[in-house]
């Protein structure tokens, strides 16, 4: 940890929306009196029928029930659109830069209102009506927020499943949701190289049950194979309807989307944000935290797959009537420059992107950052995992020159939107640190029996009342929801995510405490890799456990027990590495894999993770108690072939 304090510089104070003592006052009074706070809140949003209440939730102990805005109503669409159009209609909403440093696109909110409204009447089209989910599987190109945006503009709910994933995780997010409509491309582009969108949809869909659509965008052109009667290109679908589609009126607390993730048990939950709340909630992040003001060009690298991209390159931002950039790439093609010449290229002044990237650009030298301008540049955010001090002063000194503060800004796909994160113009930066908590959310660190600790300590992070933005329920589970949530500390939100608070009160997170491991800011169930690797036909026994990787931040350690013999050889690991592939998708590749006899279990047969998470480490001089091992022989084997060693 750092002790470095990078304090907020005059013209900050000044420019930006909250200084030092606005951000006390204020977070004061939301957490003295969040219904007065929020009720104010809310009136950035255009509400068809106005809400009389603003909060009404609980955290139990008992049924955990968060309603926000409850008897409002409102359209997502109209607020990130129609209402920005009197007085921004020829402001570039979307500039959308390709993969192809040639290609690219800016759309107006003229144009994206046309667009939009022009898919959602495709959707209308095709049958979907409000409250049914549309799964999408799209790339990183401006019908991906045609089609969020459409969605809205009728009541369906999306579901977004990020184009790296394979068949089988396309299709159990498919059943699970019960889409009858899927949007995909022909391909995706990335670093130069075709994604098989539309085949991988297709071998999804062969095993889906049920009549779909499919509604295929052409990005690359180049030929897929066509199921009459189901595949439907959008050009031509778009070219059969009307250009106006009223928005349907939604309650505040309509679903919006589902968005799944991977949690600690089981297959990954299907996390559901509602309408009033998270919109709200997203849009006032995005303007406080990036300090958004008329004129910036903000830049968010993430993945509309991701909860980063819903809630900060499409709703926070559209509804702010801001210029969002949207990125199709990888930082790294054609070169490590790319990211820099974007920025210059389009004059970027908020740049928001994730220590995995910092990391890996870093490690590609100061002068490919050099070569560029940069003197857009204005604000600088980090998202996804732990920024270690030393990308952070990195991505401070050479990348911002010195002069842009970074937003470290913690939050998941549960919370919505940003929970802890400096305010630009109010808040000093501790390289490292998410600094302190945003309008309205009460962290605290509880022990491991769920005493809340005072002052400087290290614990688990909870949050102890809800906020606007919160997920409301895991879909067709909210039992599931209460008990992943709430069950280990009763009446508080359990974050998963250990954290340490200084004597300033500032939190450090350290990261995830349950069996979820952070691979490149991708968040990965180790139960969920261990299910693949299991179903391979020569595996008896896996266990995996996060190590710490210089890029990815974690790497995926795998221990394997075969069926037949002791240890497999090179092109075993090969194939069980293709077979996590095609089961999970390249996300979840293994980094290493140890083929182990035997793994340490306790009498009563469970595995010793600690003990496995140490080797990994390579931290084996300190295993702990290994008292209540059913075979201690175990582990010195699992040493003596430990794959990590440095
Ligand atoms: C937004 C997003 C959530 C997990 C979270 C934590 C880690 C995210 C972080 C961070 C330290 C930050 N995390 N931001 N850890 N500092 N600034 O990433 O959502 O994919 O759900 O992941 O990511 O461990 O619990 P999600």
């Amino acid at each position: 940890m750092s002790d470095k304090v990078y304090p907020v510089s005059r013209e900050w104070a000044e420019r930006a929306y909250i200084n030092a003592d606005k951000y006390r006052e204020m977070y004061e009074r939301s957490v003295s009196d969040p219904e007065g706070f929020w009720s104010d809140a809310g009136k950035r949003l255009d509400w068809i029928k106005p809400y009389t209440r603003a909060k009404n939730t609980t955290f139990g102990p008992g049924k955990v029930d968060i309603r926000w805005f409850e008897d409002g109503t409102l359209n997502v669409s109209v607020n990130c659109i129609d209402r920005h159009l009197a007085t921004r209609g020829d402001q570039t909403a979307i500039i959308w830069e390709g993969d192809n440093p040639n290609e690219s696109e800016t759309i107006t909110y003229r144009q994206l209102s046309e667009r939009v409204q022009r898919f959602a009447n495709v959707l209308k089209k095709h049958g979907v009506k409000k409250g049914d989910r549309v799964t999408i599987y799209l790339p990183m190109i401006p019908e991906a927020t045609y089609a969020m945006l459409a969605c809205t503009r009728i009541g369906a709910v999306h579901s977004i499943v990020f184009g790296g994933f394979s068949p089988d995780s396309l299709q159990n997010r498919i059943e699970d949701a019960e889409s009858t409509v899927i949007i995909t491309a022909d391909e995706g582009l990335r670093g130069g190289k075709p994604v098989p969108l539309k085949k991988n949809a297709d071998a999804a869909l062969a095993k889906c049950a049920g009549d779909k659509k499919v509604l295929v965008v052409r990005r690359t052109g180049n030929p897929v194979s066509w199921t009459p009667g189901r595949d439907l290109w959008l050009h031509e679908e778009l070219a059969t309807v009307s250009a106006e589609c009223p928005p349907e009126e939604m309650s505040a607390e309509d679903p919006l989307f589902i968005l799944y993730t991977s949690g600690s048990t089981g297959k990954p939950k299907g996390v559901v944000h509602t309408t009033g709340g998270y919109l709200l909630f997203v849009a006032m992040t995005h303007q406080y935290i990036f300090d958004y003001h008329d004129g910036d060009v903000y830049w968010c690298t993430a993945d509309v797959g991701w909860v980063t991209g819903h809630s900060y390159i499409v709703y926070g931002p559209l509804a702010n009537g801001a210029t969002s950039l949207m990125f199709e790439g990888i930082p790294t093609y054609p070169t490590a420059s790319r990211f820099w010449d974007v920025i210059d290229k389009w004059k970027v002044s908020i740049f928001y992107t994730a220590p995995t990237a910092i990391r890996s650009l870093m490690g590609a030298g100061d002068d490919l950052v050099k070569r560029t301008s940069r003197a857009s540049l204005r604000l600088l955010g980090s998202v996804g995992e732990p920024i270690n001090p030393e990308a952070w002063e990195w991505y401070y000194h050479v990348v911002g020159e010195g002069r842009c503060p970074i937003v470290d800004t913690w939050w998941q796909t549960e919370t919505g939107g940003i929970m802890i994160s400096p305010l630009p113009g109010a808040t000093d930066l501790k390289p490292g640190s998410g600094t302190k908590p945003f309008f309205g959310v009460r962290p605290a660190l509880v022990d491991d029996k769920g005493q809340i600790l005072e002052g400087e300590a290290q614990g688990n992070l909870v949050i102890l009342d809800s906020w606007p933005g919160q997920s409301r329920t895991i879909y067709k589970d909210h039992d599931r929801f209460e008990k992943t949530y709430f069950s280990a500390y009763p009446g508080m939100y359990f974050s998963g995510d250990g954290c340490r608070r200084d004597a300033d009160g500032y939190y450090w997170i350290t990261g995830r405490v349950d069996d979820v491991i952070n691979v490149s800011g991708h968040r990965m169930g180790t139960a969920e890799v261990e299910s693949a690797l299991v179903s391979h036909p020569k595996v008896a026994e896996a266990a995996v456990v996060g190590y710490p990787h210089d890029l990815k931040g974690q790497g995926i350690y795998c221990y394997i027990t075969l069926i037949i013999g002791e240890y497999g050889d090179d092109g075993l690991k090969k194939d069980l590495v293709a077979h996590v592939r095609r089961e999970i998708g390249p996300i979840a590749s293994p980094d290493l894999i140890q083929f182990s006899p035997g793994l340490p279990k306790t009498r009563s047969g469970k595995i010793m993770r600690r003990i496995l998470r140490k080797i990994a480490e390579d931290d084996f001089g300190n295993l702990g108690d290994t008292s209540t091992l059913a075979d201690p022989a175990v582990v010195d084997e699992l040493i003596s072939n430990r794959q990590n060693r440095r």
